[in-house]
């Protein structure tokens, strides 16, 4: 019989988390057990996994032993604390918090694009924030290809990115708005509902935001090019699921739009929606539920010899974070030399 194994999700009753489940049990992850922690506050809950019921523990220094592989999402403060003691505990974590991102001693991860980068790793890997994931999947077979120099991307993201709370405010706002009632922003420095915020994550010195120098950073560490060179301009749009991105690129050597969309169309995880004339085009309402990255208006950018441009769309609690997670635990126990931790 094929091996199964112990896993445990960390931040189960959050928006990312329930995601982690439902990947788990539909991708048919071998899971022999799951273990659903979150903090004292969901403690004694009930969660679905697979159709049974799973109660959820509260975590503590111990909740990783005789675990094999953990999926974190409770945040930066939570993965500090305890994703070395579970790597300690031999138990390896994948984490989607901000946290581990640039540590050396931590792969970051995109199968699609650098799978390789796991057998690096020491106990903790790291997930990629949802932004950069959808987009570098969509610029890896053109990456591939021939090369990219710069990238300018703008992204439109919906408010599931900052968890159960974001699509709450929105969905009030939305409700008070339409009954003229008074509404007061609560998660967001001002109103959602109606509005395009011009900002995610906290500023930085540097005028970008903490989101912006994400893509920018984290683009340099997965293609492991300290060249390329990315500008993000990242927004909060009144959408439920589903990041948007216009993304634009100069590329190495010169590639006609129908040979990137050949191209895209044969990358992993990618589906190309581009057909105008029929008003096909990737939006948030198509790609939320669904796996991959949804790629269209593909089109040379007329001011630049070498200059692509696209829109990119990804269900950002899928693709973006729990779907991520998963494909990584996958690569993981296709080899039991990567199940085995070195965290000191
Ligand atoms: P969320 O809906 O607010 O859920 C937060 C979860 O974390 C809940 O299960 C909460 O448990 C748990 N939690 C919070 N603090 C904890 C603590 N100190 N100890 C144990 N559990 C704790 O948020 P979310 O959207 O799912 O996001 C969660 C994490 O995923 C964040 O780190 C976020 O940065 C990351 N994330 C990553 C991406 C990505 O780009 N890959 C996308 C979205 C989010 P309770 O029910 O007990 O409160
Ligand atoms: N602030 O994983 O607010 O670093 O949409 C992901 C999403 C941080 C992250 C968001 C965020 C992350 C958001």
């Amino acid at each position: 019989m094929s091996r199964e194994y112990n896993v445990a999700v960390l931040g189960a009753t959050g928006a990312v988390g329930r995601e982690m489940l439902n990947s788990l049990s539909d991708r048919g992850f071998p899971v022999k057990s799951v273990k659903a922690l979150a903090s004292s506050r969901s403690a004694g809950s009930v969660l679905e996994f697979d159709g049974k019921e799973l109660k959820v523990e509260e975590v503590g220094p111990d909740s990783f032993k005789g675990s094999d592989i953990a999926l974190f999402s409770a945040g930066s403060g939570a993965s500090s604390e305890y994703a070395p003691l579970a790597a300690k505990s031999g138990c390896v974590v994948v984490d989607n918090s901000s946290y581990w991102r640039q540590d050396p001693r931590v792969p970051l991860v995109i199968p699609e694009v650098n799978s390789n980068a796991v057998k690096k790793h020491k106990g903790i890997i790291a997930n990629p924030n949802c932004s950069t994931i959808q987009m570098l999947v969509a610029l890896k077979p053109i990456y591939d290809a021939v090369g990219i120099k710069r990238v300018v991307v703008s992204t439109y993201q919906s408010v599931s990115g900052t968890g159960q709370k974001g699509v709450e405010e929105l969905a009030e706002q939305t409700r008070l708005l339409f009954n003229s009632q008074e509404y007061a922003p609560k998660v967001y420095p001002h109103r959602i509902a109606f509005n395009c915020l011009p900002h995610i994550d906290a500023f930085t010195d540097n005028g970008y935001t903490k989101e912006e120098m994400k893509m920018v950073n984290e683009t340099v560490k997965i293609f492991d090019d300290p060249n390329i060179l990315v500008t993000a301009t990242c927004v909060r749009v009144p959408v439920f699921y589903g990041h948007s991105e216009s993304v634009w690129m100069e590329t190495g050597r010169a590639i006609k739009p129908e040979a990137a969309r050949e191209l895209l169309a044969r990358a992993p995880g990618v589906l190309v929606l581009d057909d105008p004339a029929q008003n096909v085009y990737p939006l948030a309402s198509e790609a939320a539920g669904r796996e991959d990255v949804l790629v269209g208006r593909i089109r040379a950018d007329n001011t630049l010899e070498n200059g692509l441009v696209m829109w990119v769309v990804a269900d950002n609690l899928k693709k973006g974070a729990a779907t991520n997670a998963v494909e990584i635990a996958e690569l993981l126990i296709r080899d039991p030399e990567l199940l085995k931790t070195d965290w000191s």
